[in-house]
């Protein structure tokens, strides 16, 4: 007997429920790891003992790394967007943070997406040079589209898969993030920082949130502070004075976020 329009539909949303119920239960096997800056990722690349992919995942002639390995129960990608080929600085920013996650996931297919790296932190809300934070949500500072509507598209705020468990157990601050193309912070910018609730801002966060969402990975984000953006130093000073310290702060999390995580399925987290 042929089924009814609306039958087919339950059955569609049946399945989709117990596929999003399996892969919770499925314990974690491929995790990816995404890193802007190649000062952040190589303490990382290092601490498991990761090696560079000499075959290529990606299109020829782009300049993102792969570096990849097991440790313990997992394998471990851990993409950096490497650097602009003209400049030689690292391709920092939304725009490649969603391109080498969305080639990343194709071609990988991870259980997990961390999106790890340094970011300003508020000291009204708590943060302190070289804490390390989990979002709870993200949002970008910089998309402003003053029509009903467009709006809140651009705007882009999320909830995120913030794990309770792993916060519970590990020593990390929870607040929101929130993403810009800019390292300063235009008056704009920052009222729209204030209105968003805004624990730390970076520029790649919210980016990595809208392709994980697109392609269904669930992903978690830490967040190492450099600067405290309404502190009294300028930010790029601060940045600079503190990146290398800080991302000896940021190796430390994602180790133990990765032990939490190794043997575990999602629901555990
Ligand atoms: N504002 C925005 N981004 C950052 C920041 C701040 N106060 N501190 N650290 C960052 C992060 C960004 O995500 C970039 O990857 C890099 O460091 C700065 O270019």
């Amino acid at each position: 007997m042929a089924l009814h329009e609306d039958q087919i539909q339950v059955t569609e949303v049946e399945k989709a429920m117990e596929t999003a119920s399996t892969s919770e239960k499925k314990t974690i096997s491929t995790i990816l790891i995404i890193i802007a800056m190649q000062t952040e990722a190589l303490p990382v690349v290092n601490r498991f003992h990761l090696s560079e992919d000499p075959d290529d995942v990606f299109p020829k002639g782009v300049p993102w790394v792969r570096y990849h390995g097991i440790y313990k129960d997992l394998h471990i990608n851990l993409i950096w967007p490497g650097k602009d080929s003209l400049l030689g600085v690292d391709n920092v920013g939304t725009v490649s943070a969603s391109l080498v996650t969305y080639a990343s996931v194709l071609a990988l297919k991870p259980d997990l997406i961390i999106n790890a790296g340094t970011a300003g932190g508020f000291k009204a809300k708590g943060a302190c040079i070289g804490d390390a934070f989990l979002a709870s949500d993200v949002a970008f500072h910089d998309r402003r589209i003053p029509i009903p509507v467009f709006d809140l598209y651009g705007i882009g705020a999320r909830k995120v898969f913030c794990p309770s468990n792993m916060l519970k157990e590990l020593n990390l601050k929870v607040g929101k993030l929130s993403t810009g193309d800019s390292l300063d912070m235009s008056p704009h910018d920052e009222a729209s920082i204030l209105a968003n609730d805004t624990s730390i801002k970076d520029m790649e966060g919210a980016a990595v949130a809208y392709v994980a969402d697109l392609l269904s990975v669930p992903a978690i984000f830490i967040k190492a502070v450099t600067d405290v953006v309404d502190g009294d130093k300028p930010t790029a000073e601060e940045f600079l004075q503190n990146l290398v310290t800080v991302t000896a702060a940021l190796d430390h999390a994602i180790v133990q976020v990765v032990d939490f995580i190794n043997g575990k399925c999602l629901s555990e987290l």
